[in-house]
């Protein structure tokens, strides 16, 4: 059976999730908390990030490769675009919504989520006032002409969707909603995807496992 590494929350551990679920894919998850420096853990993940896929004699880790390699193994129902422009299009929004937006996201969650509830600190609005008015509007112009009104970005639910909206789901446990009147298209992806079904089984259990529920 395979074995994920990693927490409910975190944006990255919730791609896997969505994938195996997605492709009705059974697993366990082995509970690992990051920033934990556990040396057990960082000797099949030296980077010692969530998530972490083991597979038999394979070790893996990295989101994005372990989707790719899920996708791989398991190609029915897709969860990639498999024309060349879109397919390479989902990797831009996947490398996006993983990198610059996951920390602009991260960024807010951390300040006005973990900082009070884990550390018993102050947000730092300040911070979170630069990432809310400055960092975020030119993504979200950009990203608003990306979406579509309705429906997902490449007509079926693919990762590309789950990529651009996962940021926002975690700014979202943190107060922070994307404004409906300035950016009604990625408002209103952001509310499909929540609603894709297994996107809404994982988020149930993140916010069972967050004390938000
Ligand atoms: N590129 C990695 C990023 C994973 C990542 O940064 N995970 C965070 C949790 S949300 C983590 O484990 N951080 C711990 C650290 O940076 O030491 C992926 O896509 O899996």
């Amino acid at each position: 059976m395979i074995k994920i590494y990693g927490v409910h929350g975190s944006p990255f551990v919730r791609k896997v999730f969505v994938a195996l679920d997605f492709k009705d894919i059974p697993y366990d998850i082995v509970a690992q908390m990051p920033f934990s420096g556990d040396k057990d853990y960082l000797k099949i993940n030296p980077l010692g990030k969530v998530p972490t896929l083991v597979d038999g004699d394979l070790t893996l880790g990295d989101s994005k490769v372990i989707c790719r390699y899920l996708e791989a193994a398991y190609p029915e129902p897709a969860l990639y675009p498999s024309e060349l422009k879109e397919k390479a299009m989902a990797d831009w929004y996947e490398d996006l919504g993983g990198g610059y937006l996951s920390e602009l996201g991260a960024g807010i969650f951390f300040q006005r989520f973990m900082r009070p509830f884990a550390f018993k600190q102050e947000p730092d609005e300040e911070l979170v006032a630069k990432i809310t008015d400055k960092k975020l509007p030119p993504m979200l112009d950009y990203l608003e002409g990306q979406v579509p009104a309705d429906g997902f970005v490449f007509g079926d639910f693919t990762m590309a969707d789950l990529c651009i909206v996962s940021p926002f789901i975690n700014a979202s446990y943190a107060g922070y909603e994307v404004d409906s009147s300035r950016w009604p298209s990625i408002a209103g992806l952001i509310a499909r995807v929540k609603e894709q079904p297994q996107v809404k089984a994982v988020l149930a259990k993140e916010a069972k496992a967050l004390g938000l529920s």
